[in-house]
């Protein structure tokens, strides 16, 4: 058994049952003229987490374990988008919108895609959501299962919106889910605190939290 030194204590993790979730570093909420910045939020403060996120990637790599990404995006004809999300607020663009990176939130659109400093390597998984939860309406519980995953380590934004949204939903699934907290990132940093608190609190009523460094510490043994 190896350990990660965590908190609220130290996460203890087998290798062949170890994943890493990459949530929605796409474009659409990383750049200007998205998703993100037409509900009027501060990209940068996300694209400052990209160097972060690299190493994690990188350390997941070497160490010859899975990686699965998540984008948020719908089918073109939005059959997969419910109107309770799309017209919600007054945005200035709203999803499915033509906007400076193609249609906001639309599979295949470039908007949709990972940032370039991110992209996939083949063989990882990459996984389209039409939920904040990577669980809901998608093949990931299944495709776990079948890698005999048990752990998972996340990465990715939003903390208080899709990354905790899945490690709730991983957590009720009964897996050991740990936040690389400086791998992640809100638009308000507030709520990136309050959500790790959260997760961390009650004797880890969700899961565990630690650095990048403390987890390619853990990797590298
Ligand atoms: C949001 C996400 N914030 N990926 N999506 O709408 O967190």
């Amino acid at each position: 058994m190896h350990r990660i030194a965590a908190q609220p204590f130290e996460f203890p993790f087998q290798p062949d049952r170890i994943a890493l979730v990459v949530i929605d570093m796409q474009r659409d909420f990383i750049e200007p003229g998205g998703f993100g910045a037409s509900l009027g939020n501060d990209v940068g403060l996300l694209q400052a987490i990209l160097p972060t996120v690299e190493r994690l990637l990188h350390g997941f790599r070497a160490a010859g374990l899975p990686i699965f990404h998540t984008r948020e995006c719908h089918l073109p004809d939005l059959s997969d988008c419910p109107p309770a999300k799309r017209l919600r607020g007054a945005p200035a663009l709203r999803i499915g919108d033509a906007g400076p990176m193609g249609r906001v939130l639309i599979a295949g659109q470039p908007g949709a895609d990972i940032v370039p400093a991110l992209a996939p390597l083949p063989g990882e998984v990459v996984i389209d959501k039409p939920g904040k939860g990577a669980f809901y309406a998608t093949a990931l519980g299944e495709m776990l299962t079948g890698l005999g995953i048990r752990q998972l380590v996340f990465a990715g934004v939003t903390t208080e919106v899709c990354v905790q949204t899945t490690m709730r939903e991983a957590n009720d699934r009964g897996y050991d889910c740990l936040i690389a907290t400086d791998a992640t990132e809100s638009y308000f940093p507030a709520f990136k605190a309050a959500a790790i608190d959260m997760i961390i609190a009650q004797g880890g009523i969700v899961g565990w939290a630690a650095t990048t460094d403390q987890i390619l510490e853990a990797l590298d043994d």
